[in-house]
């Protein structure tokens, strides 16, 4: 049974050049501040802080010919992200990244994928980050992730952790989305992914989603991936994102979800993504982020 036993790794990956907006790059610095350590330590893991992956800062955004913003370096960040995520999971411990933009997830994926062969992911977000170069608006390759996992996209992407290690669509599940590009549109039908939009869990509420989101990642996978964007959340609640998006969930509703998640004790590795502290209020997005992992990892109020 794919379960964490009590050793957690943190990796912090300060990178803002998959987005549009700078600000991102101190989230792991913000979600520190925020006690994410003792947060973890009062639970009862044992926490090992691996530090930064810092990327370098190009003076001028780098396009070398193609649409993709600061192609290089991302895919120099996400490699080095991928060989870490890989040598924790090989040491039995649980990855947990803090980022930074949402791009990152293309390293914290394929190094997931070097010891897991058919993981489940639950990937929360306002937007699907399934664009290519072909769809992107914007050449933001935070809006690509999720396309690179499935093998779509740019070589030099698609090629992080290697070209097999992949993502089966079927496997993979995304809750609070409320704003798509048409090319993404096309690509999730295409694919098959399952799409838990925000007008489901107003229909249904987070607890139904969640039951049937938790039932198809834990079908004939052998670990889950959690990949939470904070930007799924309202900005209400979650003010310090670079694309905030009106219509989000809620604080309640996101805890609900991690619980579940925590309570069907199928999460094998987990990404925070998206803290822009540039735009927060007070650090409130980085300690609500805290918040949530701790919820995601087992805390209960008795
Ligand atoms: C848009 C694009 C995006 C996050 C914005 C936005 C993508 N679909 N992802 N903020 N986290 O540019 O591809
Ligand atoms: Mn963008
Ligand atoms: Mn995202
Ligand atoms: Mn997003």
């Amino acid at each position: 049974k794919p379960t964490i036993n009590n050793l957690i790794s943190i990796i912090g990956v300060p990178l803002d050049l998959g987005a549009d907006r700078r600000g991102v790059d101190m989230g792991p610095s913000a979600i520190r501040y925020a006690r994410v350590r003792e947060k973890l330590e009062e639970l009862g893991y044992e926490v090992d802080d691996k530090g930064d992956i810092v990327p370098h800062r190009p003076d001028s955004c780098q396009l070398d010919g193609t649409k993709l913003k600061y192609l290089d370096e991302i895919e120099r960040v996400n490699t080095e992200l991928c060989r870490q995520v890989a040598a924790e999971m090989g040491k039995g411990r649980f990855p947990l990244v803090l980022g930074g933009d949402h791009s990152i997830a293309i390293g914290t994926l394929s190094g997931v994928l070097q010891h897991k062969k058919k993981p489940g992911v639950l990937w929360f977000d306002a937007h699907g980050d399934i664009n290519t170069a072909e769809t992107s608006p914007s050449g933001n390759i935070h809006g690509m992730p999720v396309a690179v996992s499935f093998g779509r996209g740019h070589d030099r992407l698609t090629g992080v952790g290697g070209r097999e290690a992949k993502l089966d669509p079927q496997r993979f599940v995304m809750i609070g989305v409320r704003d798509l590009d048409r090319g993404e549109k096309m690509l999730l039908k295409e694919l098959g992914v399952t799409v838990y939009t925000m007008h489901e869990i107003d229909m249904l509420g987070m607890a139904k989603v969640m039951e049937a989101a938790i039932r198809i990642v834990s079908t004939d996978t052998d670990g889950v991936h959690v990949s939470f964007d904070m930007d799924v959340m309202d900005p209400l609640h979650a003010p310090g994102v670079g694309t905030p998006v009106f219509g989000g969930l809620t604080y309640r509703e996101s805890h609900l979800a991690m619980e579940l998640i925590a309570a069907a004790d199928i999460v094998t590795s987990a990404e925070f993504v998206e803290v822009n502290t540039v735009l927060d209020h007070r650090n409130q997005t980085a300690k609500v982020a805290v918040a949530l992992m701790g919820s995601l990892l087992g805390e209960r109020v008795l």
